[in-house]
């Protein structure tokens, strides 16, 4: 790895060190350590220094967050089934300091009811999901892109109604009639 290579931030959250062994039709075949390989190896082809971590524990993954945080490290994030409900999750990743792609193995949107909802989603950079192991590859891409400051989308507005709201405060406007 060359002292130019961008450091990546790989986090895995609850049971994602399970791979392989039970589930294979909705997650695959293939293990975490094959997962991890995959991310190093992708990662070193587009000059990136991945750093790949699993845990069952929400407040060590908020921990690894602050500490992305803290070093401007990008992050490519599947938080498991805590992504689903875990406001402490969405709290550090709100205050991220460099981009953060949220990544699912399955179609999250495809599945049970619950799945649906990613609480985090709003505050991500963006979101991959349903390509297997391969949308962490593709995150990744995304993240070298962006290093390398390539063409990064507008910052999503996670709340356009509020936006829409100071427009018409300015314009002497009632909020709605915008
Ligand atoms: O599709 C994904 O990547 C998920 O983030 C995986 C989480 C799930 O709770 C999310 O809704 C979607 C769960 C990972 C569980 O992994 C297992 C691995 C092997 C065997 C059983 C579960």
């Amino acid at each position: 790895m060359t002292a130019q290579s961008t450091k990546v931030l790989v986090l895995n959250g609850p049971n994602l060190g399970r791979l392989g062994k039970r589930e294979p039709a909705v997650y695959g075949s293939a293990t975490y350590a094959d997962l991890t390989d995959l991310c190093v190896k992708s990662g070193a082809e587009l000059g990136l220094d991945v750093d790949v971590r699993q845990t069952e524990y929400e407040g060590e993954l908020v921990t690894w967050i602050h500490e992305a945080c803290d070093g401007q490290i990008p992050v490519v994030l599947n938080a498991g089934a805590l992504t689903h409900y875990s406001y402490a999750l969405l709290d550090a990743v709100k205050m991220r300091t460099a981009p953060l792609v949220e990544v699912h193995i399955s179609n999250i949107a495809a599945r049970e009811g619950f799945r649906h909802e990613s609480v985090i989603t709003g505050a991500a950079t963006g979101i991959i999901a349903g390509f297997g192991f391969q949308g962490y590859v593709l995150a990744l891409r995304a993240i070298a892109l962006l290093a390398r400051g390539g063409d990064p989308p507008e910052p999503p507005d996670a709340r356009p109604m509020a936006k829409t709201a100071i427009v018409s405060d300015a314009q002497g406007l009632q909020a709605g009639q915008a």
